[in-house]
């Protein structure tokens, strides 16, 4: 039987559910018969059996009662909806919220930022089809860490140049023809040095700039305004280097993949559209075999019945404590939102509810419980921030000791005279009518074989300013905070160190305690050779979140785990 994976990740892999067992799709052209340790141990991570009220276990429809109740007794009831399953049916929870009035989100504590940045110079945020990364020769993979987070994709990187720009030597910058070890928040930087070498070799792309763009003699003088000497100092790589890796990219078909990692800063909007402003100064655009991926935007094209008008707040702004009534559901803003102490005091003060699948460190701290069905037991549709194919997920076992999104909303309309919910399959097919058709697979509804080959909506905008205040120079490491091999986020194999770089004097085992001015917490330390010195790394779902900013970037709509310095004392 036949689904797919539900976590939030690139690879959306297909998946065979057979004997009680999880196994890979060898028949999809992308998942290859592999899944990854998350899915491999699925089961390991046994589901909540109940409901739980203050700590004791009640049945379902108690719980409920005790959620109509309170919502009948609320002002001031917050939605907050995390990435925990990212099937197209977890929304629906969101046409019950906003018809009572609550607060929904909006931005992410994702990949907002980027998202951002892409939109403002192309309009649109397209996926980057498989076949296109597979035709070209070079292959840059800037701030994303293909080897634990989009691990599906080597294959189809075989024989091509690869250049890795990371602070940390990644596996995959082991083996590349280059890897550029900048300083953390340099990107920017980085991306208007290498616009620089093919402007002044004359090699931009004249007839793209001319046909699709605007306002190019802007672009240019921004940068100008980076000065080669102190600039490449403050990226910390060898101009040598930066100048090498803009001749390859000016004699090659050439593709970027840009991952999370460079946009987990205040100005993470205008990071990645100095990276698409270079792209696009080359012509990577519309072409075979070239092309920027980054985190792509689903919601292209797709007429989305669970979107609805309410009252929102920005997820990285949200303060639980303001709330009389907090729902959460699928997240475990406990561990992954930033400032953990600030999000854990919210969580305190207010009533918390919390719709998940595990009894984690959020649902200890709710006082009501319920619990999710996993995605076996319910039917949905997902789709991939990574390449082009969609999956269905039917439902292929039932349990009656939990409860999915659909089934809640539709109760809950039930309890609150809001009338029927269309039925699931209605929804489901409401999805599937409009995505296209590959064989057997399906795809995205804004799949186009060469994305942007008709060019932009509207001309393409190069970046042109930036505010950028961050003192780079005050005291302290930058945190490097990305993603674990064997979790995802909080859920799965976490990994709890802080890692060090050799010279920092630390050893395996040291217990430190690691603080920035948001907040301090202890962890214990690892020697990690492929770390700058200027750097310590904490992987997501880590006690780091105690010493990361809370708020938005510039824009207002992403966090910015990373815009931080910290200290670290040996205890
Ligand atoms: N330091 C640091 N923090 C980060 C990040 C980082 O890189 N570094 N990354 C950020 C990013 S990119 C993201 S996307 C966020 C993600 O952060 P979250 O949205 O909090 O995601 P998860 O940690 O995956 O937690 C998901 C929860 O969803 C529940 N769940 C799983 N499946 C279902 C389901 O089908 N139904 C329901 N109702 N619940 C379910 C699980 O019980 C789990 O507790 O974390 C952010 N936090
Ligand atoms: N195994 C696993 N897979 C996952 C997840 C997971 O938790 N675990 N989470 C999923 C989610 S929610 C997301 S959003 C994606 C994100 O997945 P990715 O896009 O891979 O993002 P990250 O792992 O956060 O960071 C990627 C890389 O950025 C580097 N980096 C950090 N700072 C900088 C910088 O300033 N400049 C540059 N150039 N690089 C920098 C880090 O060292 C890291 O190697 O992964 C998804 N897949
Ligand atoms: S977490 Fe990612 S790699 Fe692992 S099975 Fe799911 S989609 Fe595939
Ligand atoms: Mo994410």
């Amino acid at each position: 039987m036949k689904t797919a994976c539900p976590l939030d990740c690139y690879d959306a892999c297909s998946v065979i559910y057979e004997d009680g067992k999880l196994k890979g799709d060898k028949s999809h052209p992308f998942t290859r018969g592999h899944l990854c340790y998350k899915l491999n141990h699925y089961f390991d991570y046994p589901q909540l059996k109940s409901a739980y009220y203050k700590g004791e276990a009640i049945d379902i429809q108690q719980a409920l009662d005790i959620l109509e109740e309170k919502i009948r007794s609320s002002q001031n009831i917050l939605h907050f909806r995390g990435s925990g399953n990212v099937g197209k049916m977890q929304a629906v929870t969101d046409l019950f919220f906003a018809s009572i009035g609550a607060t929904l989100t909006s931005g992410s504590l994702c990949d907002a930022a980027g998202q951002l940045g892409i939109q403002k110079g192309r309009g649109k945020n397209l996926i980057l089809p498989l076949e296109q990364i597979a035709k070209s020769e070079l292959v840059i993979i800037w701030g994303r860490n293909i080897g634990y987070t989009n691990h599906h994709i080597i294959p189809f990187l075989e024989g091509k140049t690869l250049v890795v720009i990371d602070p940390v030597k990644t596996n995959l910058a082991k083996n590349a023809a280059m890897h550029l070890q900048i300083a953390p928040r340099t990107d920017l930087e980085l991306a208007c040095m290498l616009a620089r070498f093919v402007y002044m070799q004359n090699r931009e792309d004249e007839a793209f700039i001319e046909e699709h763009t605007e306002d190019y003699d802007f672009y240019t003088d921004f940068i100008r305004s980076y000065r080669m000497v102190p600039t490449t100092d403050k990226i910390g790589v060898d101009l040598m280097d930066i100048a090498t890796l803009a001749e390859l990219m000016m004699d090659m078909k050439t593709v970027i993949l840009v991952g999370n990692g460079v946009q987990k800063y205040a100005h993470g909007t205008e990071v990645v559209r100095a990276i698409d402003s270079l792209a696009a100064m080359l012509g990577l655009f519309g072409k075979e075999g070239c092309g920027v991926s980054f985190l792509g935007d689903t919601s292209v094209g797709l007429d989305n019945p669970f979107e609805v008008q309410a009252r929102r707040v920005p997820k990285p702004e949200v303060d639980f404590g303001r709330y009389d009534l907090c729902f959460i559901q699928a997240s475990n803003p406990a561990v992954t939102m930033p400032n953990s102490a600030k999000v854990r005091a919210g969580l305190e003060k207010s009533f918390v509810v919390d719709f998940t699948l595990y009894m984690d460190e959020t649902a200890q701290m709710a006082d009501l419980v319920i619990p999710a069905k996993n995605f076996l037991q319910k039917s949905d549709i997902r789709f991939s921030y990574g390449h082009e194919f969609v999956e269905l997920m039917p439902k292929l076992m039932d349990n009656s000791k939990a409860i999915s999104e659909y089934e809640f909303t539709s109760e809950m309309f039930r309890r609150f005279g809001l009338g029927e919910l269309r039925s699931e399959e209605e929804y489901i097919a409401h999805f599937t009518k409009q995505l296209k058709k590959r064989g057997e697979c399906f795809l995205l509804p804004s799949f186009e074989e060469i994305p942007y080959s008709e060019g932009f909506e509207e001309s393409f905008c190069f970046v042109d300013e930036v505010e950028d205040d961050f003192d780079a120079l005050q005291p302290g490491y930058f945190l490097i905070t990305p993603k674990a091999k064997n979790a995802i986020n909080s859920q799965f194999k976490r990994d709890p160190f802080l890692y060090v770089s050799l010279r920092s004097g630390l050893h395996d085992g040291d217990r430190v305690e690691i603080s920035s001015a948001y907040g301090k917490t202890t962890m214990e330390v690892r020697l990690l050779a492929e770390l700058r010195d200027d750097c310590v790394l904490a992987y997501s779902g880590s006690a780091i979140n105690y010493v990361t900013p809370d708020g938005s970037d510039n824009w207002g709509e992403n966090a910015k785990f990373q815009e931080v310095k910290v200290q670290i004392k040996k205890l």
